[in-house]
């Protein structure tokens, strides 16, 4: 005779019930790896979740890189082969942190395998891959399956608390949306290049890997997408010494020769809104001195709301209905237990940074999954984005004509 059997999903005598499992496969591990394989790490033991994710299995090319960073970051097992891992039967969910390029192949193979999907943004590299990966996702919905992109911004308590102001209508009728993300990595014309300024790798450059993230979040914000843009954007250094040794995205050392830099260092472009509110965006890796700065402010009819990556635990509100004598900006201090995400953290006043994104996004995928219900960002979503990145790049060809978003 075995041991008595214990009914699924329970533990000991009296313990509360274990959830089942969620089993987590991912492929890639440079940095959106890392900070990923963060989130699925500390997600369990501060959130309480429906299902306990499990991080069965990561996957990369190089067997050696990829064992080590298995072990560093906590996965149980290492595949080389990505078609492999998605075949497996003891993972339920693919994580896609991969360059562009592979976006597409990869999550088609994995909701093709009945798993769901979680891919970094942007969605691909092209308006086709998206909108095939959108039909995919549509279809899969159908047979229980979800896909999510990884706009993390969405989830900085800041963001989600502006968002949540704005749907009680806190700033009234909207009027602009500014937004800017500026990075300053790139300024030194020596930089190898790497395959974050390969158009074939991916699909575009400061355009698509910070601009993606602008425009989802002036969108989410808004709560409505962008109708039109008109836009300029600009490659500084059009050649540069190619990468020798291992190199990731954004760190590589220098060999021999140089090679053509295809994609944008730099989009600036104007949105308006079908409601008729108007945008600006900013997307450069050459802003001397600005490291990961996403600022954005929206002035609405009854008020403003101001926020700034590097400073991810304050927003700034001004209300405009308060007599004008004493009323002006003022900081709101996100890191209150009312605060979105924030009751199981710490105590009010203890900050938290770039990292807990990555939780609160695994957090709210968690919770999709266990409820059967489609997450957002979805990859609609994602290939509305990827529509607007295309329009910013036919505008900038056409000298800045304003061309609208194909719906
Ligand atoms: C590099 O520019 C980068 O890592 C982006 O790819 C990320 O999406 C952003 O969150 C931080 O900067």
């Amino acid at each position: 005779m075995g041991q008595p059997q214990q009914p699924e999903g329970t533990d000991d005598e009296g313990a509360a019930p274990t959830p089942p499992p969620l089993r987590i496969g991912m492929v890639g591990y440079a940095f959106m790896g890392a900070a990923h394989s963060q989130g699925w790490r500390t997600v369990g033991h501060v959130f309480d979740l429906p299902r306990r994710p499990v991080m069965t299995a990561i996957c990369g090319r190089d067997a050696a890189a990829v064992r080590a960073a298995a072990d560093r970051h906590g996965w149980e097992t290492a595949e080389t082969d990505w078609r492999a891992l998605v075949a497996r039967d003891d993972i339920d969910l693919v994580d896609i942190c991969t360059p562009g390029d592979s976006h597409a192949e990869i999550a088609l193979a994995a909701l093709a395998a009945g798993k769901h999907v979680l891919c970094e943004k942007p969605l691909a590299n092209t308006v086709e891959e998206a909108e095939a990966m959108s039909a995919a996702a549509d279809a899969a919905y159908a047979r229980g399956q979800l896909a999510m992109v990884g706009f993390n911004y969405r989830r900085v308590p800041a963001t989600a608390l502006a968002r949540r102001m704005i749907t009680e209508g806190r700033l009234g009728t909207l009027r602009h949306v500014r937004v800017t993300y500026l990075q300053d990595w790139l300024t030194d014309p020596q930089f190898p290049l790497t395959w974050r300024l390969r158009k074939e790798h991916a699909g575009s450059g400061a355009l698509g890997d910070l601009g993606a993230h602008i425009v989802d979040l002036a969108q989410y914000l808004a709560g409505e997408p962008l109708a039109g843009v008109s836009a300029l954007t600009e490659t500084f250094v059009r050649h540069r010494p190619l990468p020798g040794g291992p190199s990731s995205g954004l760190t590589a050392v220098s060999a021999d020769g140089t090679g053509e830099v295809t994609v944008d260092d730099a989009a600036v472009f104007t949105g308006r809104f079908a409601s008729g509110a108007l945008a600006s965006f900013e997307a450069t890796r050459y802003a001397t001195g600005r490291k990961n700065a996403l600022r954005l402010e929206l002035n609405g009819e009854r008020g403003s709301l101001a926020f700034d990556l590097e400073r991810l635990n304050e927003l700034w509100f001004h209300d405009a209905t308060e007599p004008d004598t004493h009323s002006g900006f003022r900081r709101i201090l996100v890191t209150e237990p009312d605060h979105p995400y924030l009751a199981a953290w710490w105590p009010p006043g203890h900050g938290l940074g770039y990292e807990h994104t990555f939780a609160h996004q695994a957090r709210d995928l968690v919770h999709a999954v266990a409820e059967g219900r489609r997450p957002e960002p979805s990859f609609a979503d994602g290939l509305q984005v990827q529509r607007v990145l295309a329009a910013v790049e036919e505008s900038a060809e056409k000298n800045s004509v304003y061309t609208p978003v194909a719906a």
